[in-house]
């Protein structure tokens, strides 16, 4: 049994840049953790439009804490939905069955057509974590990236 771990081990600790490997989407890909307002470093504000985000892409470094302040611009409903890309495809294709189906999470936050709402994560591992709105027919366009550099 211990010969067949081992290299079990040693190909996930080597699968490259941090990402789950296809047949590893169960596996922490470190995208991070809730965090704590008063453990706030910065603020970064986002604003939603039909169909994107702005700023798509977002610079932050390892150990960060950000409090993210997103706000609907658009006229229709979007969401934040922070993840690795398996994650986000698996919660897409979801929704396609179902478009009601969530509730609010620690990485997820839903708007309505001008609302403005806060998610506040930390980011604890240098590496590159995807963010979309998961929404049917919003999800192909509605994406960012967070790139989180090393200290
Ligand atoms: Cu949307």
């Amino acid at each position: 049994m211990k010969n067949r771990i081992i290299p079990l081990i040693i190909s996930v600790l080597f699968s490259g840049d941090g990402y789950a490997s296809p047949g590893y989407a169960d596996i922490d890909v470190n995208i991070g953790k809730p965090g704590s307002i008063d453990k706030a470093d910065r603020v970064i504000k986002l604003t939603q439009v039909d169909n994107m985000f702005l700023p798509a892409e977002i610079k932050v470094s390892e150990g960060e804490t950000i409090q993210f302040v997103i706000k609907n611009g658009g006229n229709h409903k979007h969401e934040m939905l922070i993840g690795s890309m398996a994650d986000l495809k698996k919660a897409a294709g979801m929704r396609r069955t179902n478009p009601d189906a969530a509730h609010a999470e620690a990485n997820l936050v839903q708007l309505e057509p001008g609302e403005q709402k806060e998610l506040i994560w930390q980011f604890t591992k240098a590496g590159v974590i995807d963010f979309a709105c998961p929404l049917p027919g919003h999800f192909k366009k509605m994406r960012g990236k967070i790139f989180v550099e090393k200290k």
